[in-house]
């Protein structure tokens, strides 16, 4: 603590964990550090759910409702939903736990844009938030906070909460101090001001967080890695699917419509995303730039080659070896990496004026482009929406991307109709599957079913899309965006009933 906890009026706040969990009241409403597996807290949401299992083992109610950045890990959300402590969470989370509560019906999932949560949380829609739980990498003299490996709703969280509860983590590497980019410019409107942010790599904010002193009600000492789940080698389809979207790049490039340098990107995370980033890596593209969400290892890696001269984000999402390297190699990266708070690594209006190339998975696509990302047969919940819908609404380009068949062949991807919306054909422009790439800009609906039918899906439904589309063509009904109304979803019903579409 020597080192890491340099003001001595905070020293004195310093206490094990299941003390500091004893200061959040249940009921409460606590926003937490951490996204995408890294920067979140990882000592007092255990206390917590400790305390949670001793009180529900003598029939006392005691729950809490968590906000926080996206993800976090089987530490935070994982140990909380075991016990039945959360009673509602947002936003994006991607734990198995709370993914089955919430399907159950036992916890109550808020689903929202990244970039709206903050100012959601400021206007006051969720409530009074009551205790925020935050990692920093250390603290300075000044009482002032050194962010961790992630920033997300920290800067909101520290503001809005009545107190704060820091930990302290040894283990995250001291050279993460000055990655950090915290804009404390947001308002609400009428008083919204335009984000002076021109160029992905540009610094308008602080290197620190700020939080009064007198709100510090605890400080806990850690020692612990990230979440930092290993990459598994993309499979065939994710190459295929990144071959398509590169050779796409190319033809975008001759055809003059993007710079050879391409422009800022945003990749989600995931299989695919890591084929498509160790695709560039092999490709002609030089000088790239990022301005996304979320780094992970194939990010570090264009770094290092060069292909990548800058990378803006809000979190890491690395492997144990990409950790590694980062630790090594800290001032290499300090020098190309910022660090911003979701609000504003995900906000509309940057996202627009940049261009960004926004790249994201899928759950499915219809016949006219309208996307589903987070519901498993229109009802089931798999993540949320994460920040696709902010880069995919504001971006240059959205892409969005998966395989033509999930659960080995039994599932199309490209269906009728979606059985959940989350992006809607106004806001997807090209639909990518190992297949092909169907470019939809500037194409009516008849003519984006065809190319989707043509390009994207499987073989194996390939001649019954068609089918179904004819004979929405054919039925005398509204022919600007024909449907089957009775068979539209015919092919979730089918495969809820036979486990095949
Ligand atoms: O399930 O592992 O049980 O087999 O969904 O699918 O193909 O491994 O792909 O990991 O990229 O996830 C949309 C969920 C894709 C993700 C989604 C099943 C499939 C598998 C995962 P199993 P894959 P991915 C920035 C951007 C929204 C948030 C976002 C996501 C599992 O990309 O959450 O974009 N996106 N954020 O079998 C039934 C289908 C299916 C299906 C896939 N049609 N029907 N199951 N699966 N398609 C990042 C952040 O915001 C933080």
């Amino acid at each position: 603590s020597a080192q890491r906890i340099l003001c001595p009026r905070l020293r004195q706040r310093i206490m094990d964990a299941d003390a500091a969990a004893a200061l959040i009241p249940a009921g409460a409403n606590v926003g937490m550090s951490g996204f995408t597996g890294a920067g979140y807290p990882k000592a007092v949401p255990q206390a917590l759910a400790a305390r949670m299992r001793a009180h529900h083992d003598h029939g006392e109610a005691d729950r809490i409702s968590i906000w926080t950045g996206a993800s976090t890990a089987p530490e935070l959300d994982g140990a909380l939903a075991e016990v039945d402590g959360i009673e509602l969470r947002l936003p994006y989370q991607s734990d198995p736990v709370c993914r089955q509560k919430i399907n159950e019906g036992r916890m109550e999932y808020i689903d929202i844009h990244l970039s709206h949560v903050a100012p959601y949380a400021w206007a006051g829609f969720f409530g009074k938030l009551d205790v925020a739980v935050i990692e920093v990498a250390g603290i300075t003299e000044q009482g002032e906070l050194i962010p961790s490996s992630s920033i997300g709703n920290n800067k909101t969280w520290i503001d809005l909460a009545d107190r704060v509860i820091l930990e302290v983590n040894h283990g995250q590497s001291a050279g993460l101090d000055g990655m950090h980019d915290v804009y404390y410019g947001t308002a609400l409107p009428p008083h919204r001001q335009p984000i002076p942010l021109t160029g992905p790599q540009q610094r308008i904010g602080e290197r620190y967080l700020h939080c009064p002193p007198e709100k510090i009600i605890a400080v806990v000492e850690t020692n612990a890695p990230d979440r930092n789940s290993r990459f598994s080698e993309p499979d065939e389809a994710s190459r295929r699917i990144a071959g398509h979207l590169l050779e796409f790049f190319s033809r975008e490039v001759d055809a003059g419509r993007l710079p050879a340098n391409l422009l800022p990107l945003q990749s989600g995370v995931g299989n695919i995303a890591n084929a498509v980033l160790a695709g560039l890596a092999d490709g002609p593209f030089e000088n790239l730039t990022a301005y996304t969400e979320v780094l992970q290892d194939g990010m570090l890696s264009l770094l290092k080659s060069g292909k990548l001269a800058s990378a803006s984000a809000t979190a890491f999402s690395l492997s144990p070896d990409a950790n590694r390297d980062l630790a090594e190699h800290i001032d290499f990266y300090r020098d190309r990496i910022v660090l911003r708070p979701q609000e504003i690594s995900n906000h509309p209006e940057v996202i627009r004026r940049l261009g960004v190339i926004a790249m994201n998975g899928m759950i499915e696509a219809d016949l006219y482009g309208n996307v589903n990302s987070t519901h498993v047969m229109g009802t089931r919940i798999m993540n949320g929406i994460g920040g696709s819908g902010d880069f995919a609404r504001n971006g240059y380009l959205s892409v969005f991307m998966t395989p033509s068949t999930a659960k080995e062949g039994a599932i199309s991807t490209i269906v009728p109709m979606v059985s959940h919306v989350d992006h809607t054909e106004h806001d997807v422009q090209i639909v990518v599957t190992e297949q092909g790439l169907a470019d939809l800009r500037g194409l009516p609906p008849r003519e984006r079913a065809r190319r989707i039918i043509e390009h994207c899906a499987h073989p194996d439904f390939r001649p019954r899309l068609l089918d179904y589309f004819e004979r929405a063509s054919a039925s005398g009904r509204g022919l600007h965006t024909p449907h089957l109304l009775s068979e539209a979803l015919s092919w979730h019903e089918r495969y809820e009933q036979t486990g095949r579409m």
